[in-house]
């Protein structure tokens, strides 16, 4: 009977134990943060789980592939315990809000339907609750290149830009680690993929593909079909932006590929109101809007919150830890939209090198700083929009403590500049 070891005791890797366990399986666990050695561990395994956070470089890592150990991921595991059917859903940016369309679409028409995956609730959670559910996956890179046996009936890839640089060693390790979900698909399941690009677009799976942004599914004047019909008019949507529109085009997509009615869909679409932290409308202060866009880690995502942004408009607050991407690329868009913009962060300085031509630049010391100075400076019809387009963990446990945090402050603030 296998033995394993579980490195990292994060929500992923806590829930491998408990399931593990449950199975009466023996095993170790540790954790770097308790400044553990794994070295003792592995003359006694044959299995070495990997929370995602564990980059590829560790010493762990390498030295249980030395010793020819089965070295998988939690999502790798829990897919040996699952009996029922997984739906994947990949890409850079807007895997979470796409995989909570999926899984209101889905379990509006299925019974017995989970959600997990990176959106939050680990797989094995999901597996330890319900082994033969039909589950909706969000699989992130990290979670997809330690993948070996995993096979999804249907999934998406919605797109790929240069993000988690600091964890793959190269661009093409991202993308291949995104690849791995889909390579072990059969004829009998199905991909939605961007037709916009290349990466997406060529995507190596033996599945049928659909090609969101081609004849089977498409947006035009403002109406999205699929496979010829309309499903949605976008100018009923609550979410703002053509890259949400794509995330709803594409939940569609994967709903109707297995036989959710179009009413049920349209009804998701209608009534949907958007993820927590990403481009969340909090509401109108003296005329001015706020976004709460705390999710946005890459300068990817906040092109995507500027797009969808009226011109000259926005007071941007921008910043936090540096994942070694390029924010010049994006300077053309920010002088079409941003009025002033605050930084905040580790990586402030890089940005306003890459931004100070095209707008107003101000370093700040703290988000208490930058809230407050956006609040003095925006005026009525001015949006303002926190989408830092970096990582949180410099001044944050996650995106959601950051998000949260913007929250109570601008509460705090508002009622201030209210009396
Ligand atoms: N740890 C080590 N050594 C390391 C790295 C981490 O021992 O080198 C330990 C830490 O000390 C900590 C634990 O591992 O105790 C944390 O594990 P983890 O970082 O793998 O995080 P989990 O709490 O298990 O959460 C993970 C995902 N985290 C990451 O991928 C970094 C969560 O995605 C996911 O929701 C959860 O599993 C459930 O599936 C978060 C994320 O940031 C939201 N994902 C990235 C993203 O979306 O950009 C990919």
């Amino acid at each position: 009977m296998s033995k394993f070891l579980v490195w990292g005791l994060g929500i992923s890797g806590r829930a491998v134990v408990r399931l593990l366990k449950s199975k009466g399986y023996e095993v170790y666990v540790g954790d770097d943060k308790d400044k553990a050695d794994f070295r003792e561990f592995l003359p006694l395994v044959d299995t070495v789980v990997l929370s995602p956070g564990i980059p590829p470089n560790h010493p762990l890592w390498k030295e249980a592939l030395r010793l020819g150990l089965d070295v998988i991921g939690e999502l790798e595991l829990a897919w040996r315990f699952f009996r029922g059917r997984a739906i994947a859903i990949t890409g850079t940016d807007g895997k979470s809000t796409t995989t909570r369309l999926t899984y209101l679409m889905l379990s509006k028409f299925f019974k017995e339907v989970e959600e997990g995956g990176n959106i939050g609730v680990p797989f094995s959670e999901v597996v330890l609750k319900n082994p033969e559910c039909l589950a909706v996956l969000e699989v992130s890179s990290f979670q997809g290149k330690t993948l070996k046996s995993f096979r999804p009936i249907g999934g998406a890839f919605l797109n790929f830009s240069t993000d988690h640089l600091d964890w793959h060693p190269n661009l093409e390790d991202y993308l291949q680690s995104k690849y791995n979900i889909f390579s072990r698909q059969r004829e009998e399941d199905f991909l939605a993929v961007n037709a916009f690009q290349e990466e997406t677009k060529n995507t190596p799976t033996k599945a049928r593909k659909i090609l969101i942004g081609e004849k089977e599914a498409h947006i035009k004047d403002g109406k999205a079909y699929i496979f010829g019909r309309e499903v949605f008019s976008l100018d009923r949507l609550n979410i703002v932006g053509v890259h949400n529109a794509f995330n709803m085009l594409t939940a569609a997509v994967i709903a109707q590929m297995l036989g959710v009615p179009e009413e049920v869909i349209k009804d998701v679409a209608y009534t949907f109101r958007g993820l927590p932290y990403r481009l969340e409308y909090m509401g109108e202060f003296n005329g001015i809007r706020i976004y709460n866009d705390s999710k946005s880690t890459t300068p990817n995502a906040l092109r995507s919150a500027l797009e969808s942004m009226p011109d000259h408009k926005v007071i941007l607050i921008a910043g936090g830890k540096d994942k070694g991407l390029d924010f010049e690329s994006l300077s053309s868009l920010v002088r079409k939209k941003v009025k002033a913009c605050l930084l905040i962060g580790e990586a402030k300085e890089k940005i306003a090198k890459a931004w100070n031509k095209a707008t107003d630049v101000y370093l700040l010391s703290s988000l208490e700083e930058a809230v407050e100075k956006a609040l003095r400076i925006a005026q009525r019809g001015d949006v303002i929009l926190f989408s830092p387009a970096c990582a949180s963990f410099d001044m944050f446990r996650d995106y959601k403590e950051r998000g949260e945090r913007f929250k109570s402050l601008v509460e705090e603030f508002y009622e201030v500049y209210k009396n």
